[in-house]
């Protein structure tokens, strides 16, 4: 599969290149058959597939449930969610074939540990509150996050975050509309919808990357117009729309140090454990092994329907 057909020849022309600056300056859309600096390029494969791997292995723990879901309605609404999951990597993958990547070598990658996925893939759903919680704060912070890039300088990234966006917005409002219900429940329950907000608030924050000072690679993103706001900006928004929805919700959020600062109207957050983020990007997570186990086991079981489709397309074309 693949891949707009780049001219490697032109890959140092100052022209093109003023031509490309002056069109991020403008903050018109770079579309694929544009000339780009091959760092744009490779940046985008990075962002944009990591992006996409996460969908695909953020099927897992909540995929987990799907057999479990405490009624016909709730199992109707999680398969619907996880469908869509699929269906965001598709379009990513998608975009990166535009920037002349194969999405089959993309996957050897992740599953070699050569490409990254998002960190919060790497904790279990121990109950189904954890359900309602990741549709709630990991959903909600993936919006935050995905908002801007709706305003990404690539158009085919920027035009899939757009169907992204809507369909996550969707998926926060299910897990919210979970915790309201289990909320409203029996106090086995409400302890439920708590532990899970405790074991899911700290990860869910390291969501948005390192902080601004550790970024790599944010400078350079937010000057291409890829990135439109830096991490700690993103993790900042993130707590102060989620602070008063904890509240509706009547949980407690797990930091002593969160208050808000009458000043800037902003609320001030508790020390995140970056020691633990490095541990879970290396792979130390809680279930680093387990996701990667299985997206090879997937990826190799599923090689036959590959294959026949692949032998299907070229006898007919
Ligand atoms: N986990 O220089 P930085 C979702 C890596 S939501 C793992 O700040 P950048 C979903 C980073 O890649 C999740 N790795 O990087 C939601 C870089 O490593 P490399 C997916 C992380 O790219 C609900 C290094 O740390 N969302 O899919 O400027 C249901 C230094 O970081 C993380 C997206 O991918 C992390 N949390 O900024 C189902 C959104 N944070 O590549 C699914 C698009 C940082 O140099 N992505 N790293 O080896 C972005 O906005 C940016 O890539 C990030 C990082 C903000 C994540």
């Amino acid at each position: 599969m693949t891949a707009a057909p780049r001219d490697r020849a032109l890959a140092t022309d100052p022209g093109r290149q003023a031509e490309f600056d002056a069109t991020i300056a403008a903050d018109h859309r770079i579309e694929p058959r544009d000339w780009m600096p091959e760092g744009y390029r490779k940046t985008l494969i990075r962002q944009i597939a990591q992006h996409a791997h996460s969908e695909i292995i953020g099927m897992q723990p909540e995929g987990d449930w799907l057999l479990a879901a405490p009624s016909l309605r709730r199992k109707v609404i999680l398969l619907a969610k996880v469908q869509d999951e699929a269906g965001h990597g598709l379009y990513l993958y998608s975009a990166t074939e535009t920037l002349g990547a194969d999405r089959d070598e993309l996957t050897d990658m992740l599953i070699e540990g050569r490409q990254k996925y998002s960190s919060i893939f790497n904790y279990p759903t121990l109950t189904y509150a954890d359900v309602g919680v990741v549709g709630w704060l990991v959903d909600g912070a993936a919006i935050c996050n995905q908002v801007p890039l709706c305003r990404s300088s690539y158009g085919p990234y920027a035009r899939a975050m757009i169907r992204i966006c809507k369909e996550e917005s969707f998926h926060q409002r299910q897990g919210y509309e979970l915790l309201l219900t289990m909320m409203r429940g029996t106090d086995e329950q409400r302890a439920m919808v708590q532990d899970a907000v405790d074991r899911w608030w700290w990860p869910s924050l390291m969501m948005f990357g390192p902080p601004d000072a550790d970024s790599p690679n944010s400078a350079q993103s937010m000057a291409w117009g890829i990135k439109r706001h830096s991490n700690d900006e993103l993790r900042q928004r993130f707590v102060d729309m989620t602070v008063p929805q904890a509240e509706f919700l009547g949980v407690t959020l797990p930091d002593p140090e969160l208050a808000l600062d009458p000043e800037t109207g902003r609320h001030r957050f508790g020390a995140i454990d970056w020691v633990e983020f490095k541990r879970v990007l290396t792979g130390g997570g809680p279930c680093n092994a387990e996701r990667i186990t299985r997206r090879r086991a997937t990826r190799d079981g599923n090689a036959w329907v590959t294959e026949a489709a692949t032998a299907y397309a070229e006898k007919h074309a």
